[in-house]
């Protein structure tokens, strides 16, 4: 039988947006591995990608259109056939826009595949068209995003490669050997040429005890340091004053600001001691160059969106920009010109529709605000569409999410590669090709490479993907516009039609040829070295016009987590644990949760908790124990811990509900509750109690 090789990319979102080789045996892909001449994947996959086959060919893949028989939540169907199900899709859609109006309809998308046609395209397009409630995609990284737009202009930082020329390197809020893992070889080359590594984290994740130093934070208190630290170096007068002057805004509003911060009153927040602040402050200053990355973690929290700006502040302060290596580093995204207003044709959208957020997703479908009970939508939502992601294994309170999927009159439909805890509440499901099914073309947030996806395989079964999905749901609406008959071809073509100097000399049929680009932009790129910020003055904005507009404060600040002993003192004496729930190791957000052998190696859901907290609770290690607050409950395997403090547990997730002995999982716990800036989710501002389960 023949054999060849396909291009492909991994589609999960993951900062490494790695290049894999698919290797095709007849039409059955054998083989996935990382793409061995790329720079950035380096040929190697992580330890769930490398078991994509398992995901591809899984014996639970959903392979056909069905129709729910049993009552919502079990999960019972029968087969039907595309035709049926789209019929029956448009015409109930078609229905229920004519009763309640068409922003009664709701699409609900994350990121399970991060390809630009099949993460947003024509789904965008079609919900568009039909004048569907819009939605906030605020689950994971807006908080940061705002914060970081506010102070450098974009998401654009040093370059992930340029790593290797750093002298010290600060990991705060980001487990690299986890969910970041092809940038520790870059880590690692600078390690050789003797640079430190200081990780900064609630929890000794693998990532902190593979660095030189730890440093434990208390949790959601990341602002606060990055003030003292600012005080600091600006008290001891080691700030570069040359890039200060010419590339920055608000030095002597920030100097004053900084003053609140010295580092007796931030060792009291952040219970860090203060000589590891003045240290850390010092090497920050001048051990360039210096390169900070931060990710997810810190910004899961009321004040994330501050705590990454104040953060964002500090490589203007010392001039870090100026070197390779040197800066900080949320996302890299911002360097990609993608088209988007033509990938999702937002001029289709009727004025004045009604936004979402998905981080309330239990409100939405509750029509209950969790704040004062409230009915809060005119209409209400009636029918809710889910592609790209599992919302009750994800969401936030999940009591809330779970009870609104329960509704007899919504009407559910959901898109998937799997019979996931959401498929159990649908009313039609239909299947969803994998990513070596279907074409894309990928942009990254964690490097410079745009690159090309070429389908491996037919797909299984009756699989379909999400543009060829949502082009015959537009036929059957009787969408008669161009841009519902463009193929993923012209799709990707319009993606990446704009002029910029970072697109010179990249075409789709270069792309084609050569499936892996860098960006045209320098090698190293060293975006700020110049200032040239994306802000509206040009400069990095220690003070900020734009979110004084907001109604923010101008200038960084420290927000402390809404559910702690400084906010809520009640809440905080009935619940004194802070519940940190980040990502598994071997699965990604809920993804890979049900593949048998990454299940073996995260073996069941556990809490990491100190041995004072448990000692207090009669608890020992291995003992069932019930997790709790008054947005719900789970039940978790307590593990004693010398990882976190007291005071915080970690949950490593995301398990699914129905794999899990009680049927639930963390996001029973989580809350609704919103961000300073972005809107984001709040998953790690989180108290709890623990208790042993007799
Ligand atoms: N293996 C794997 N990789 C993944 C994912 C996955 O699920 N599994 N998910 C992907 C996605 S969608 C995302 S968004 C990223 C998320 O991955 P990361 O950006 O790495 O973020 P988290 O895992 O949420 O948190 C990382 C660390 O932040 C710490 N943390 C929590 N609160 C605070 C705080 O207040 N301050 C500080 N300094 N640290 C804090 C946690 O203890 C944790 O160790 O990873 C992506 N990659
Ligand atoms: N407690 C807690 N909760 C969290 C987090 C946390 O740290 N703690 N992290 C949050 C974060 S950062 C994120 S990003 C969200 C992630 O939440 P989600 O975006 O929901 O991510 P996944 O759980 O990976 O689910 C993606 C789903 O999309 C499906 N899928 C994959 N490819 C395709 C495709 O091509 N078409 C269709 N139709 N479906 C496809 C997959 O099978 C999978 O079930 O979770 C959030 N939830
Ligand atoms: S999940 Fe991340 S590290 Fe793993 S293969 Fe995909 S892009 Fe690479
Ligand atoms: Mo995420």
């Amino acid at each position: 039988m023949s054999i060849r090789t396909i291009a492909a990319v991994c589609p999960h979102d993951c900062p490494d947006t790695c290049s894999m080789t698919v290797t095709v045996e007849g039409d059955r892909a054998i083989k996935v591995e990382g793409t061995p001449n790329h720079r950035f994947t380096d040929g190697f996959l992580c330890t769930k990608v490398s078991k994509y086959l398992d995901r591809v060919y899984h014996e639970g893949r959903l392979l056909y259109p069905q129709r729910r028989v049993g009552k919502k939540g079990e999960g019972r169907f029968q087969t039907i056939s595309w035709d049926e199900a789209l019929d029956e899709i448009a015409t109930r859609l078609k229905h229920i826009a004519k009763e309640f109006g068409s922003e009664s309809i709701l699409p609900y998308s994350y990121a399970g595949t991060m390809g630009l046609l099949n993460y947003g395209s024509m789904d965008r397009r079609f919900f568009h068209r039909l004048g569907a409630s819009l939605l906030d995609r605020t689950i994971c990284a807006t908080a940061g995003a705002t914060g970081y737009k506010y102070t450098i202009g974009g998401s654009l930082g040093f370059d992930p490669e340029a790593i290797k020329y750093a002298k010290l390197i600060v990991i705060m809020g980001s487990n690299i050997l986890t969910s970041n893992v092809h940038l520790w070889p870059f880590i690692l080359e600078a390690r050789k040429k003797g640079a430190r590594i200081i990780c900064i984290d609630p929890y000794r994740n693998r990532t902190a005890e593979a660095a030189d130093d730890y440093i434990a934070i208390k949790p959601g208190t990341d602002a606060a340091l990055a003030l003292a630290i600012m005080n600091l170096i600006i008290e001891e007068r080691l700030y570069d004053s040359d890039y200060v002057e010419k590339h920055t805004l608000g030095f002597e509003k920030l100097k004053e600001r900084v003053r609140d911060y010295p580092p007796e009153k931030v060792s009291q927040i952040t219970g860090i001691e203060q000589t590891k602040i003045v240290d850390l402050a010092r090497a920050i200053a001048t051990e360039q160059p210096v390169a900070i990355r931060i990710n997810y973690g810190l910004q899961r929290h009321k004040g994330g969106g501050m705590a990454v700006r104040s953060l964002a502040c500090i490589p203007a302060l010392t001039g870090a920009w100026k070197y390779p290596g040197g800066g900080i580093l949320l996302s890299t995204s911002g360097a990609f010109p993608i088209n988007n207003s033509a990938l999702e044709r937002p001029d289709l959208i009727p004025s004045g529709t009604r936004t979402i957020n998905m981080s309330r997703l239990g409100e939405a479908l509750t029509n209950r605000s969790p704040i004062d009970g409230r009915p809060v939508f005119t209409p209400p939502v009636k029918a809710l569409f889910v592609y790209n992601s599992n919302p009750a294994a994800v969401a936030p309170d999940a009591a809330a999410v779970i009870e609104g999927l329960m509704r007899e009159d919504l009407f559910t439909i959901v898109h998937e590669q799997f019979y996931t805890d959401t498929t159990d509440y649908a009313d039609i499901v239909l299947p969803a090709t994998t990513q070596l099914e279907h074409f894309d073309i990928h942009k990254a947030y964690g490097h410079f490479y745009l690159m090309l996806n070429e389908p491996a395989i037919a797909p299984i079964g009756q699989a379909m993907s999400n543009t060829n999905l949502f082009r015959a749901l537009a036929k059957r609406m009787g969408f008669i516009e161009d841009c519902f008959n463009d193929s993923d071809e012209e799709i990707a073509r319009q993606a990446i039609s704009l002029k910029h100097p970072a697109m010179e000399g990249i075409s789709f049929e270069r792309l084609k040829q050569e499936k892996s680009i860098r960006l045209n932009v320098s090698d190293p790129y060293l975006p700020f070295r110049d200032g040239n910020f994306l802000t509206p003055s040009g400069k990095c904005e220690f003070y900020s016009e734009q979110m004084l507009r907001a109604g923010l404060d101008p200038l960084p600040t420290y927000i402390p987590p809404i559910e702690s002993e400084e906010v809520s003192p009640a809440l905080f004496s009935k619940y004194p644990i802070t519940l940190l729930s980040p990502p598994a190791h071997s699965f990604l957000n809920s993804t890979f949760a049900n593949v048998p052998k990454l299940i073996k190696s995260e073996k069941e859901p556990v809490v990491e908790l100190n041995i004072k907290d448990a000692t207090e609770r009669d608890i020992t290690d291995g003992m069932q124990v019930r997790v709790f607050n008054d947005r719900g409950q789970v039940h978790l395997k307590a593990v004693i811990s010398n990882r976190v403090k007291p005071g915080v547990a970690v949950a490593p997730s995301i398990w699914w509900r129905k794999f899990s002995k009680d049927g639930r999982n963390v996001n029973e716990t989580t809350s609704q509750e919103i961000t300073d800036m972005g809107a984001g989710a709040t998953f790690y501002d989180n108290l709890v109690e623990i208790e042993p389960l007799d």
